[in-house]
């Protein structure tokens, strides 16, 4: 990164405008309230194990899960930088039941919704294990003034107008994607700002990870069970055998194969037999931003952007990363059906 010429997160965004000749600064208004509550967040976490922020907070969400301190921390903090910038008239998080719908006058006429994940990975927290945040955006279906109902949160991830995530690493980054290629931005803690450091991210075609929770492998279905083992397969050709990386936090997994090519799958299986990933504000903004580096994402049946959501929380089996080999692991799917 050159260092006398900085881009922030905020020079980006405006700078992109311009993709969009109509655009009035709403989505850009919108981004960067995110990547505020981003900033805000990242300040909590990093002082997990300082301060008493860490642990549950006694209550269970909508999914049956213990909520951490820090869920409900990030929950609030993302749904109020929401609400104050104006663009947003409803939020749906994995840790409310329905959507939230925004009544205040200025903001009930906002133009999008936004579907997020404030804290995945959140029982990793205690551990120091990286955490993320991962959000979606859509126009809203309803008109403006309207109250915003159910179905203009069940959109298919194909009508994201944008997404991305943050990664609460060894370095905080947020990186995301309007639709033009993917971006990616590491904070910088001197000053504050998110500073353009991965630019116009392509993910390799191939790869030679795989992330999979292998404690389930007895529990998957034919095709998994069998790619598993291609995958370990001596094969000079493809580089076989492929290295195995699971850290259990979606993001992190995702963000390592983004930049170095791999596949990241959480198939069905016989305790979680639609998988465990939620469509809506987790599978989906990957998916997204996925598809814009170059890479591939699927259920196993189609291309997980087709899928129209039947609930909220509605859950997915999730196979995401290089384009060759998503396609290949379809393929070990589609002979073992
Ligand atoms: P969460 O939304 O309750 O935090 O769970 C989602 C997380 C993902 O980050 C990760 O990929 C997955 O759960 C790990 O699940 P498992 O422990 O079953 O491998
Ligand atoms: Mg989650």
């Amino acid at each position: 990164m050159n260092n006398y010429k900085i881009t922030t997160l905020n020079d980006f965004i405006i700078l992109k405008q311009k993709d969009f000749p109509y655009a009035k600064g709403e989505l850009s208004s919108l981004l960067s309230h995110i990547g505020t509550a981003a900033k805000m967040v990242n300040k909590k976490i990093n002082k997990a194990g300082l301060v008493d922020i860490i642990g549950s907070s006694g209550e269970v969400n909508v999914q049956g899960e213990n909520q951490q301190k820090l869920d409900v921390y990030a929950d609030e903090m993302f749904i109020g930088s929401l609400l104050s910038s104006g663009e947003c008239c409803g939020v749906a998080t994995e840790e409310n039941e329905n959507e939230i719908v925004f009544s205040d006058s200025f903001a009930s006429k906002g133009k999008y919704i936004v579907c997020i994940d404030p804290l995945d990975g959140s029982s990793n927290i205690d551990f120091n294990v990286s955490v993320g945040t991962i959000f979606s955006i859509y126009r809203r279906l309803t008109q403006r003034g309207e109250k915003v109902n159910n179905e203009d949160f069940l959109q298919k991830g194909s009508q994201q107008v944008a997404a991305g995530y943050i990664i609460y690493g060894s370095s905080t980054m947020l990186v995301y994607s309007t639709g033009y290629g993917v971006n990616g931005f590491t904070l910088d803690p001197s000053i504050g700002e998110f500073c353009l450091s991965h630019p116009d991210i392509k993910t390799p075609e191939d790869g030679s990870i795989y992330s999979v929770n292998e404690g389930n492998y007895v529990h998957f279905p034919e095709g998994i069970k069998k790619y598993i083992k291609y995958c370990q397969e001596l094969d000079k050709e493809s580089s076989r055998p492929y290295t195995s990386r699971y850290v259990g936090s979606l993001v992190s997994d995702f963000h390592r194969n983004l930049l170095k090519g791999g596949i990241f799958l959480y198939p069905e299986n016989r305790t979680a037999p639609k998988g465990k990933l939620r469509l809506v504000y987790e599978c989906n903004p990957i998916a997204f931003i996925a598809l814009q580096a170059g890479g591939e994402a699927s259920d196993g049946n189609c291309s997980l952007l087709e899928i129209t959501p039947q609930s909220l929380h509605q859950r997915s089996p999730f196979y995401v990363g290089s384009k060759n080999m998503v396609r290949k692991l379809q393929e070990f799917l589609h002979l073992n059906r």
